[in-house]
């Protein structure tokens, strides 16, 4: 009998953001950007260059943490959004990855940022990623691979990512008592 051929899921484009503060940090993210190439139903179509951003925790920026290395990638995947999750899950427990603290200092961490279009909302997931709008570390190189980028539900990325600053900016001036 002959098999019937296996209906392909057409290609969605997602774009996942990649952190790293523990350990070699350029090898481990190296690493797993060559899983996430290897993984069937993925495919890489271009990675950001890498970004230095200093610690977010739960109660604010944390000078004395180890350092982030951050980027984005940007596929195209015939998974679903739940088995790209789970894959992901996977390339960070094969680079070590424990979860103990939220937040928490780890060897990688591989978040969905956005999925083509979609808007999910389950105890699993969440597209787009609830923070991704508040974070440097996602805007700036995402907008670096993509120009055009758009945050579905938010807007543009170029847009965002000059409020945020902006926003940063006048923190600073409000913390420094508004002196020149
Ligand atoms: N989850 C829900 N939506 C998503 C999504 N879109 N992508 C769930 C990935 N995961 C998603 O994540 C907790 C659960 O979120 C997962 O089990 C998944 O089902 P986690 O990776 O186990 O834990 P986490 O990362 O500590 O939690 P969370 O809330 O996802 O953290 P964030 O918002 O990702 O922040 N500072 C710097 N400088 N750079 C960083 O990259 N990252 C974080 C983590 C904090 N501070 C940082 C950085
Ligand atoms: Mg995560």
């Amino acid at each position: 009998m002959i098999a019937k051929p296996q209906r392909m899921r057409p290609l969605e484009p997602a774009v996942i953001a990649f952190g790293s503060n523990l350990g070699d940090r350029e090898a481990t993210v190296k690493a797993a950007l060559d899983d996430l190439a290897q993984t069937p139903g993925v495919r890489l179509d271009a990675v950001s260059p890498f970004l230095e951003s200093v610690a977010v925790r739960l109660d604010g920026v944390d000078e004395d943490a180890p350092r982030y290395l951050n980027g984005v990638a940007l596929v195209s995947t015939a998974l679903d959004p739940h088995a790209l999750l789970d894959e992901l899950h996977r390339i960070e427990d094969a680079h070590g990855r424990v979860r103990v603290e939220r937040w928490g200092d780890r060897t990688l961490d591989l978040d969905i940022v956005a999925m083509g279009g979609r808007q999910v909302h389950d105890e699993r997931l969440t597209l787009p990623h609830p923070r991704a709008s508040e974070r440097e570390f996602v805007l700036a190189p995402w907008l670096d691979v993509d120009p055009d980028a758009e945050l579905p539900g938010l807007g543009r990325v170029d847009a965002l990512l000059a409020q945020l600053r902006a926003s940063a900016g006048s923190e600073d001036v409000a913390a420094n008592g508004g002196a020149s």
